[in-house]
């Protein structure tokens, strides 16, 4: 069972700047979506959703890392403390929506992991980024990382599914669970490639003019 730690008593004054670059990194993903509907193009983002790592799974993080779980020891070495999960309609809008941050100026990308070409053993698909944003507090500028997770909605159903068992222990039949889990994720990596096709042919027939080709 997870140690309930309150989530201020563990990251004191860091906690500031935690919600702070998430509420940045909201901020930028709400312009993408007003200039896409703008623009009168589709907006790639259905939704997001940000945490806070829970002060157990970071005191778990620290301990496997060698170091004395306190908030003073996150810095360079955990860098997922805050965290954004961008869920995006097709698997192109996930390239679409990281190309759109990573091309902004005072976004740095320290680190890419691309579990959509690259799946986990376990048939995880997703695309992390490690950024760092400047978040002002006051006069002051603090470099913040954060983690952003950008997957599909049936990549995110899959987590989900996923997740319920990932931690827990003597599970009866957690082999076959999980190899129909990876099953799963190789026929929902299929299936969106098919969309993928079917609304570039749907948008082919609506960009044909009435009469072209008569
Ligand atoms: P929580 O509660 O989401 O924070 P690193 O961060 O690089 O030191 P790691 O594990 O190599 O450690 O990072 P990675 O692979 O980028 O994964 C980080 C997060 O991705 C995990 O966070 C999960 O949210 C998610 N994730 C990674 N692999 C899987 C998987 O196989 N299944 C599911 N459902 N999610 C996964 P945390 O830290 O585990 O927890």
């Amino acid at each position: 069972m997870e140690e309930t730690v309150d989530i201020r008593g563990f990251y004191g004054e860091s906690q500031l700047l935690y919600d702070s670059v998430l509420i940045e990194i909201v901020s930028r993903l709400n312009i993408i979506k007003k200039f896409k509907t703008l623009n009168n193009e589709r907006d790639p983002i259905e939704n997001v959703k940000t945490r806070i790592k829970s002060p157990a799974s970071m005191v778990e993080k620290l301990r496997s890392k060698g170091l004395v779980p306190m908030a003073e020891n996150i810095p360079g070495n955990v860098m997922d403390a805050a965290g954004a999960r961008v869920i995006c309609t097709y698997v192109d809008d996930v390239y679409e929506v990281a190309k759109i941050l990573s091309a902004q100026q005072d976004i740095k990308v320290l680190e890419v992991k691309d579990y959509i070409k690259n799946p986990k053993p376990s048939g995880y698909r997703s695309y992390h980024m490690i950024v760092e944003l400047p978040i002002y507090i006051g006069e002051e500028c603090h470099r913040v990382p954060a983690e952003i997770q950008i997957r599909t909605l049936s990549m995110d159903f899959w987590a989900s599914l996923e997740h319920q068992i990932r931690y827990k222990h003597d599970v009866p039949n957690q082999h076959i669970i999980a190899s129909e889990l990876r099953r799963c994720a190789d026929e929902v990596a299929s299936v969106e490639m098919n969309f993928l096709t079917i609304r570039d042919m749907i948008n082919e027939i609506k960009n044909e003019k009435p009469n072209g080709g008569n």
